[in-house]
């Protein structure tokens, strides 16, 4: 039986993150696509009155916002575990995620990534590139910073894969497929050697916007 079913569009990086946790953990899911067209009408308003993916549905349980979704997963499903047990670890997985949504989404993300592939790719749009260029001193700052809070380690919280490095991940992966890449991570190795490691699990790779856009047409 499938248990878990997620509302996103494919190619939604924070659609992407319910997916990985789901992957990770072994869980059965099945995907209800959502049309970039339907999701500030009914029925995805009823779902997410903010009209943005992704979307949990888990026995007769509804549930929005990534960070909640996939606390909510790695709480259900507590195998293999993706919230450090110690908690300075913990501590500094939040923050990440914190960071994800607030300074690598907000303002960044949202404006390259957007401009770059989202708008040309889904909505038909042309990149404006004096919008990409105005966000870059910040972009600048926020790879920094990831860089920093990453250090030597292998993962951001430490030793072991977190729910962080699900959300960096996703966000990061659409990131390097675009020009502005190169000169974010120039100064940040290890951030570049940090996104190899973790999209070469088998949870990113059965996840890419073409999977998941597969499992929507078969959906
Ligand atoms: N805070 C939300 C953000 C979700 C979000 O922004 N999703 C994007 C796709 S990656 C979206 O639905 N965008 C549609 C829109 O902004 O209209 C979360 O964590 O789930």
């Amino acid at each position: 039986m499938t248990d878990f079913i997620v509302h996103t569009v494919p190619g939604s990086p924070f659609g992407r993150c319910a997916l990985i946790t789901l992957e990770e953990k072994g869980a059965s899911y099945r995907i209800a696509p959502v049309a970039p067209g339907a999701l500030k009408i009914e029925p995805h308003v009823a779902r997410h009155p903010f009209g943005r993916v992704p979307v949990l549905e888990h026995r007769g349980f509804t549930l929005y916002e990534t960070q909640a979704i996939v606390r909510y997963v790695d709480r259900v499903v507590p195998k293999p575990a993706l919230t450090p047990a110690d908690p300075q670890s913990a501590a500094r997985m939040d923050q990440v995620m914190n960071v994800n949504d607030w300074y690598l989404f907000q303002g960044m993300n949202n404006v390259i990534t957007f401009q770059r592939i989202v708008l040309p790719r889904l909505l038909g749009g042309t990149t404006d590139e004096a919008a990409i260029a105005a966000v870059m001193p910040k972009a600048q700052q926020v790879a920094a910073e990831l860089s920093r809070l990453l250090g030597e380690q292998s993962y951001f919280a430490g030793n072991a894969f977190s729910l962080a490095d699900i959300m960096v991940g996703a966000q990061l992966d659409m990131l390097s497929q675009v020009p502005e890449w190169a000169p974010l991570t120039a100064a940040n190795p290890n951030l570049v050697a940090w996104l190899k490691r973790v999209t070469a699990r088998p949870s990113f790779a059965a996840t890419t916007w073409e999977r998941v856009a597969a499992m929507a047409q078969a959906a």
